[in-house]
């Protein structure tokens, strides 16, 4: 990221990369790496004809694109002309709801800026957003869409790794509000087989069932066998185990974990999700009794006694 704003200018004239300094465009004046037309918030406060905090909760809130370069907002002319751009109408409820939550959270969690990250999920859920819905339509496509630009090589695998920090701590705050009030309708123990280090993905499912008014026992990710088998065999009453699987490279320890649960005589039956699942027929050679793609197919095959959708 940081890359990005040192533009050439940073580059010193005595530069034994000379080569690299000549290879770089020069399409934008620097100086000291920031380019010179970039603007400070009281810029654009005064551009905008309103307050210094207004213009600092524009872009907390992920509206007006900005970089912090030493510890100052950077905001491009590009970006305050898009946010011109777009037109001011009076908030109606469903179009607060339709606001483009994901893109401004993703934008916030590029920067790592924790507050404004956590500022947009506030906005969401003022606008009428469910818990459900931020994981879903909000956090959940931010996070896919920072996967995408990891795997094409527009980001650094830091960057990845301090957007999943932040997510995580998004997922901490919602979770005290996920919950149903009145009688759980059954318990379903949730987690990851050995390896697979996407917990984020685990938690969220786990929040989403409760939301739905399950108890939910999470394992987290990277849970052996033995320790499914454990805590299931001290447990009663339990509806159905939820096994998720993210990274492709964890399906044998999926297999290993479902077979292991069959020959402790678990009853529960056990259903498997996540991205490396791809199927019914999949999720049957994996030793599974079921598949569901996402918490509310789940909880309706439970609802119905079923194990698959079809
Ligand atoms: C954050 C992240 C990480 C973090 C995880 C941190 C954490 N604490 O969770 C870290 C840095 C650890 C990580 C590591 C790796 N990652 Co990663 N990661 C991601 C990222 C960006 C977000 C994951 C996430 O939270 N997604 C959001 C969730 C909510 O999405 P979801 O899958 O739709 O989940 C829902 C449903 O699937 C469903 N569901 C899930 N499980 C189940 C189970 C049941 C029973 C049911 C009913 C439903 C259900 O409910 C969920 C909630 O709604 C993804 C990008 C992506 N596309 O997701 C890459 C991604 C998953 N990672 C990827 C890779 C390659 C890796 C690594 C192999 C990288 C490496 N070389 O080290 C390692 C693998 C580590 C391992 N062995 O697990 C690839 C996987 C590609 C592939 N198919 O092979 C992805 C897709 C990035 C990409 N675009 O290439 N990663």
């Amino acid at each position: 990221m940081a890359l990005n704003h040192i533009g050439p200018g940073f580059i010193p004239r005595w530069c034994i990369f000379q080569p690299l300094r000549e290879a770089i465009p020069n399409t934008r004046p620097y100086r000291f790496g920031v380019p010179v037309d970039d603007l400070t918030l009281q810029q654009v406060a005064d551009e905008l004809g309103v307050h210094y905090m207004t213009a600092y909760r524009y872009v907390r809130l992920g509206q007006l694109e900005a970089v912090k370069v030493g510890g100052v907002w950077r905001v491009s002319r590009q970006a305050l002309d898009a946010f011109r751009a777009v037109p001011v109408e009076p908030a109606s409820s469903r179009r607060q709801r339709q606001a483009p939550w994901s893109e401004r959270l993703e934008a916030r969690l590029l920067v790592g800026d924790a507050t404004g990250a956590w500022g947009v999920i506030e906005s969401a859920m003022a606008g009428g957003v469910a818990v459900g819905d931020v994981y879903t339509d909000v956090l959940s496509p931010a996070l896919r869409q920072i996967g995408e630009r990891w795997a094409a090589g527009d980001i650094d695998i830091a960057v990845e790794h301090r957007a999943s920090g932040i997510a995580t701590r998004i997922v901490g705050r919602l979770g005290s509000r996920a919950v149903r009030r009145g009688r759980p309708r059954g318990t379903i123990v949730v987690g990851s087989p050995s390896g697979e280090r996407h917990a984020l993905v685990v938690a969220m499912l786990a929040d989403l069932l409760r939301l739905e008014g399950w108890d939910v026992c999470d394992l987290g990710a990277d849970t052996p066998s033995e320790s499914f088998v454990h805590v299931l065999s001290t447990m009663d009453d339990v509806t159905a185990v939820g096994l998720s699987v993210t990274d492709p490279s964890c399906l044998d320890a999926c297999a290993a974990t479902c077979a292991a649960l069959h020959r402790a005589g678990v009853s529960a039956p056990i259903y498997v999700g996540g991205q490396a699942i791809v199927s019914e027929t999949h999720a049957d050679e994996l030793g599974a009794d079921g598949y569901a793609a996402d918490a509310a197919t789940l909880v309706r095959l439970l609802e119905g006694g079923r194990r698959t959708a079809v």
